[in-house]
């Protein structure tokens, strides 16, 4: 049977990875080496969330466990286990994470050519109410291997060399880009294996979701007022949009990506900058947003284009279905 056969055809992430790398001819499998250690993190960081309200039930988060030590939180055990995965891969030189106030710089006999900005658990808020959190990372490369230094880090998203995140929800979801479209990948539990379920995702040229935190509308400033007002009231005939808003980035942009639609944390005038970080969480979304055919704005510019000055800063984003950041550009355009 045709059907039989591709149900046991399966595409993992790994056999995904590296076909795609094949096309390239000097290819010698190191982003491969790296992104299956990107993945393991995943997988633990998944396994340890689906525990986490069991862990409470039982007495163990955040209190002493029997050798005596303290229950490490969530988002630091998620650090710890990425950090360490991605030194062992022997293929990274620099590591950012938003839990680590300094880069870490990888010692020269661990040392591979690959920096990794990532947010090993985002969604802070959500982790004690079970609410869907995630894992976002992007890759660049170094420009010497014998001289990593911070500028390898602080240059604009144009570098990236791929992007992704994984989203502890319902089930467990990879998305992934190496330049070249995005894909989707679903954990099968009893394999313990990403396979490929949602192959070259395109966004909706436009959208009927808007998802913003609307608790700040009294500090926005007036495109971004102008715009959510829009989504309530179209003045085009167009029904208004409906308002979706988890409060975990991986899963407002996961839904928009697939349903279409606009994702957006505009500056206001409490936060200048908006909220969320350029390197690892404005970068890698906005590159998964164009590369699925949509747009990623800051307000001023093409969210890409941006050159962070420190690596913990941060961004107002508008991304998603190309239509919808056309019409926020246009009102901030007008506005100038
Ligand atoms: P975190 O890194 O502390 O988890 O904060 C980032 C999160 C994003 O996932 C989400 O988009 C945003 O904060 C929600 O912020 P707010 O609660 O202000 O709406
Ligand atoms: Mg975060």
């Amino acid at each position: 049977h045709a059907a039989d056969a591709q149900m046991t055809d399966l595409m993992t992430i790994t056999r995904f990875v590296l076909n795609e790398q094949s096309k390239h001819k000097q290819s010698r499998g190191d982003f491969t080496i790296l992104l299956n250690h990107i993945v393991l993190g995943c997988k633990f960081v998944c396994s340890s969330v689906t525990k986490a309200g069991l862990a409470k039930l039982l007495g163990l988060a955040g209190e002493i466990n029997v050798q005596g030590e303290d229950q490490k939180k969530l988002d630091v055990l998620s650090n710890e286990v990425f950090v360490k995965a991605l030194i062992s891969s022997g293929r990274t030189c620099i590591l950012v994470s938003e839990e680590n106030e300094d880069p870490i710089f990888v010692e020269p006999s661990q040392r591979g050519k690959y920096i990794v900005v990532f947010d090993p658990l985002d969604g802070s808020s959500n982790i004690d109410c079970g609410v869907s959190i995630g894992t976002i990372f992007g890759i660049y490369l170094v420009k010497d291997l014998n001289n990593p230094t911070v500028d390898d880090i602080l240059q604009s998203g144009n570098n990236l060399l791929a992007a992704g995140y994984c989203m502890y929800g319902s089930s467990c979801t990879f998305v992934l880009s190496t330049g070249n479209g995005v894909n989707g990948f679903t954990l099968d539990p009893s394999l313990g294996e990403f396979i490929l379920t949602n192959p070259n995702i395109k966004i909706p040229k436009k959208g009927k979701i808007y998802s913003v935190n609307e608790g700040n509308a009294k500090y926005w400033d007036e495109p971004t007022a102008k715009y959510v007002e829009s989504c309530k009231y179209p003045q085009d005939g167009s029904p208004p949009k409906s308002l979706r808003y988890i409060g975990s980035m991986v899963a407002d942009v996961h839904r928009t990506l697939l349903y279409g639609g606009i994702f957006m944390y505009p500056a206001d005038k409490k936060s200048l900058s908006g909220k969320l970080r350029i390197l690892y969480e404005v970068f890698p979304m906005s590159y998964l947003m164009e590369q699925a055919g949509g747009q990623a704005f800051t307000g001023k510019q093409r969210a890409l284009d941006l050159v962070p000055k420190k690596v913990h800063d941060r961004s107002p984003i508008f991304l998603g279905s190309y239509d919808d950041v056309e019409q926020i550009k246009a009102l901030y355009a007008a506005s100038a």
